[in-house]
């Protein structure tokens, strides 16, 4: 028989979702532009020149037909929106327990790390039914990661984070494209995603040696960039430990004002990169900007390191 699919597999939870709201849209589309043409047709040949039919007194008003072109295309927009908002919230709302994957887009290619350690070029391997994150941002101009059997798009944004979420229903292999144009070798910028079954996941994460977690690279790092020397104690510099400090509220001296800004994984990028921008209240702006000198790929494992020390908030002295 002849294989000519219309859409691509549905290989995420949210895909048949998505397919089916889009399917009603069309479908309403596709009946108005029929019942409009038909009507156009009819009465071209009904009233055409020559052809004798009573013309006199048109109805000047016709209430039921008033209330019905606005009340039908009401009640019909009204479930469009309660419908798609509907699916925009289980689209982009990631579940607190996803695991969290790192993508760095650059010309032209996309560099992957997962939590574990392992990292991968223009390929994606993830297990069947267990909700993923990505945690995006580019190295040079805007990308967009596309995996259509997912339903799944976003941009990604040079100097910002930007986070996708799905979980894959079905084991396979599935495009992945940017989908932003983005220079020369913008159609080679492609890739695979591969969903596996969870054993085999874990055997694939194995099989990349036991290597070093990204929040140990990261610690690697903080050492290595002399981070530590002033965050962890120093004689020196009085600067704040970071033990604690992910996902809660910070204060920002701002003029005489301090205000609270929460330590979000844009926070800690933007300390990194442009301390002056927000100094924690009580603290004296000496810390240098790490603009140019540390990688995006390597602000991702910083910051997964500071998220680490969040979780083992007991306040040891290292
Ligand atoms: C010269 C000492 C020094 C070095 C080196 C340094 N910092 Fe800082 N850092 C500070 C001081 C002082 C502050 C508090 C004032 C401010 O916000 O700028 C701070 C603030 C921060 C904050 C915000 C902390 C909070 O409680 O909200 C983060 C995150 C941070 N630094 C990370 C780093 C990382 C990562 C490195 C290494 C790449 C680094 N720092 C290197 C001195 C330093
Ligand atoms: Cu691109």
């Amino acid at each position: 028989m002849w294989n000519f699919p219309l859409f691509p597999d549905q290989a995420s939870t949210n895909a048949a979702r998505v397919d089916a709201l889009f399917l009603f849209e069309l479908g309403v589309i596709l009946f108005f532009t029929l019942a409009v043409c038909l009507a156009i047709f009819v009465l071209v040949v009904r009233f055409r020149r020559g052809r004798i039919v009573d013309r006199s007194g048109p109805p000047l008003e016709a209430r039921w037909l008033e209330v019905t072109w606005i009340v039908i295309p009401l009640i019909l927009s009204m479930i469009m929106f309660a419908w798609s908002a509907d699916v925009y919230f289980r689209l982009y709302q990631a579940p607190p327990d996803a695991a969290e994957i790192s993508v760095v887009g650059k010309q032209w290619m996309w560099y992957l790390q997962h939590p574990e350690g392992r990292s991968e070029i223009n390929q994606l391997h993830v297990p069947v039914g267990r909700p993923i994150k990505l945690k995006m941002t580019s190295q040079d101009v805007i990308h967009s990661f596309y995996v259509p059997a997912f339903r799944i798009k976003q941009d990604v944004l040079p100097g910002r984070y930007t986070t996708l979420w799905f979980e894959p229903s079905k084991v396979g292999t599935y495009h992945l494209f940017c989908t932003e144009y983005c220079g020369t070798s913008h159609s080679e910028m492609i890739g695979t995603v591969t969903v596996m079954e969870p054993a085999e996941y874990d055997g694939w994460l194995a099989a990349g040696g036991a290597g070093p977690s990204q929040a140990d690279e990261g610690e690697r790092l903080f050492v290595q960039h002399h981070c530590a020397g002033c965050h962890r104690g120093s004689q020196v510099v009085n600067a704040p430990r970071l033990e604690g400090v992910y996902g809660k509220p910070v204060p920002i001296q701002d003029g005489k004002e301090v205000r609270f800004v929460t330590a979000d994984d844009r926070y800690i990028r933007d300390s990194i990169l442009m301390p002056r921008q927000e100094v924690v209240a009580g603290y004296q702006p000496v810390m240098p900007s790490f603009q140019g000198q540390i990688s995006e790929p390597d602000l991702l494992k910083i910051i997964a390191y500071i998220k680490s020390l969040a979780a083992k908030e007991t306040g040891t002295v290292r």
